[in-house]
């Protein structure tokens, strides 16, 4: 019987068989049937056109990386950091960086020289990729890290004297350096976060924990496109800084044949334009995008006629605003919603595209396969039934090795018993469809008392709560975490509004 299955013992496992996960790198993993699409643009910029093919990128990735080993002599193991805007060459740069054994970490391109400083120096970066435009303060950082070697720099002119070199050359150059092998357990990328508390952490994310994701959401109810999809566009605005933009976005749609057409920041016009000039079947978004799309008179039905599968992941969108959505667009378009966090390679829920999942309001989904969690009481600990709130708990091959040097935090955020804290708090019901309703880092003490504010009134929060009218008022209750992780979305996407369109 199906809630026995997905139920003993209060631990829900995924509705989805089990899958095997490769023992592959990454690169080899993306790129290993793509043979067949090398005439096909895989990654194009929205602004300036220009594109690379599946058969260009995968040369250019093979360049880079056995330049960066013979001309730019680094080693299995150092981190290279990215400080970049959305620019179609962001596969080729990463993926060539992977290929080469080294370690991948990435920074927001508007953060202050400090806070940079402070992120390279923690995961000790040994060279740094950039544009022109942020050259002068990356030259300034990197003299501060020891045992630094080089710095990339696409496009613009080039400094020799500075040790800077030309990303267009390492791609250019023919190398036949061995490249090393990788094993499933090294350290493929450190994106940081501040996951429950804190300031941002390096996230330790492997090969295996990278790959992992993308085969969990590969298949027909997730992310696998039907076979008159692939080969269509795919359009994003979400940065690739971003482990949402990086691996559920530019790694999930190289993985399975679309053409990624990105936008390296978010105006209303470009993102029109966009929408105008290439006709997207899918989009990638946070709610506060499908917000602007749903609401503003410059949208018309007419931009979003291609439009057939979106996905929206970082924060709630609600049923209203997916209601909203539909009606400006007259169709019944497919939304589908992911949840998860940096320290899960990001996903661990996703909405099926399936008939049940169309009857559920305000889910983020169920568990992808090789997925486990619990949902823990706030009030005694105890493992919650379906319908009670708690803190979700998870497990499964996409759960980060743990934070970069530091065991306080490893000691935090793991049980003793191998559970990762998400700090969400959630509720599952009995098909185990899975409900955010609000985060526990924001939690406050009162008395001793777990709750939260809302409206300037502390609520304590319900414990067992049995009657679905009292769970439809916690739900009711949720506007302040709705505005806090609406906030934190929000500022990923407007990340995007401030950098400059630039190369
Ligand atoms: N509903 C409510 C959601 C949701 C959510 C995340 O910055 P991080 O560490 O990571 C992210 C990850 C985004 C993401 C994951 C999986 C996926 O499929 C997808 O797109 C389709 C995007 O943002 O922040 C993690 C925190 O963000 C909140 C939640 O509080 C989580 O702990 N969050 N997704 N659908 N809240």
């Amino acid at each position: 019987n199906r809630k026995a299955r997905y139920m003993s013992n209060k631990i829900v496992t995924s509705p989805f068989p089990t899958v095997e996960i490769p023992k592959e790198s990454l690169v080899q993993h993306v790129w290993k049937n793509t043979d067949k699409w090398d005439d096909v643009p895989v990654s194009t910029c929205a602004t300036s056109g220009r594109n690379y093919t599946y058969g260009l990128a995968r040369q250019a990735i093979n360049n880079l990386a056995q330049a960066l080993i013979a001309d730019c002599k680094l080693q299995p193991g150092d981190v290279v950091a990215l400080v970049l805007p959305n620019i179609p060459e962001n596969i080729i740069i990463s993926h060539g960086i992977s290929l080469a054994g080294l370690t991948l970490t990435f920074a927001n391109p508007l953060y202050k020289e400090d806070e940079l400083k402070r992120q390279f120096q923690n995961s000790s970066v040994k060279a740094i990729v950039t544009i022109s435009l942020f050259l002068e303060v990356i030259l300034r950082v990197a003299s501060q890290l020891p045992g630094y070697k080089t710095t990339i720099c696409v496009g613009g002119e080039i400094d020799e004297i500075k040790n800077v070199r030309s990303l267009q050359n390492l791609i250019m150059e023919n190398h036949t350096s061995d490249l090393p092998e990788i094993s499933p357990q090294d350290i493929a990328l450190i994106p940081y976060s501040s996951g429950t508390t804190g300031l941002p952490k390096g996230v330790l994310l492997t090969h295996h924990n990278l790959v992992a994701n993308l085969v969990q959401t590969d298949h027909n109810e997730l992310c696998r496109p039907t076979p008159e999809e692939v080969n269509k566009k795919a359009l994003t605005v979400l940065p690739y800084f971003h482990i949402y933009g990086y691996n559920s976005i530019m790694n999930t749609c190289a993985k399975i044949g679309l053409t990624l057409v990105s936008l390296p920041k978010f105006t209303p016009e470009d993102y029109i334009r966009a929408l105008l000039e290439h006709r997207p079947y899918f989009l990638f978004v946070v709610p506060s995008l499908l917000l602007f799309l749903a609401s503003s008179s410059a949208v018309t039905k007419n931009h979003l006629a291609s439009v057939e599968v979106i996905t929206s992941g970082a924060a709630p969108a609600t049923e209203g605003l997916l209601q909203k959505f539909r009606e400006k667009v007259g169709r019944d378009v497919t939304i589908k919603q992911g949840y998860g966090m940096t320290e899960t390679s990001p996903v661990t829920l996703f909405t099926p595209r399936n008939k049940m999942a169309s009857t559920k309001k305000d889910t983020v989904g169920v568990l992808l396969p090789n997925t486990e969690a619990k949902v823990v009481s706030l009030i005694d600990e105890t493992d919650c039934e379906p319908y009670s709130p708690g803190e979700l708990y998870v497990k499964g091959p996409q759960v980060m090795l743990g934070y970069l040097n530091n065991n306080k935090a490893n000691t935090e955020i793991f049980t003793q018993d191998g559970w990762l804290r998400t700090g969400d708090v959630v509720y599952y019901d009995k098909d185990g469809y899975f409900y955010v309703i609000d985060r526990c880092k924001e939690l406050i003490k009162v008395k001793g008392n777990q709750g939260r504010h809302v409206d300037g009134k502390f609520h304590e929060l319900i414990p067992d709560e049995e009657e679905f009218e009292h769970r439809a008022e916690i739900r009711e209750n949720v506007s302040e975490h709705r505005l806090c992780v609406a906030r934190k979305a929000d500022s990923l996407f407007q990340q995007t509004q401030g950098l400059w369109n630039c190369v």
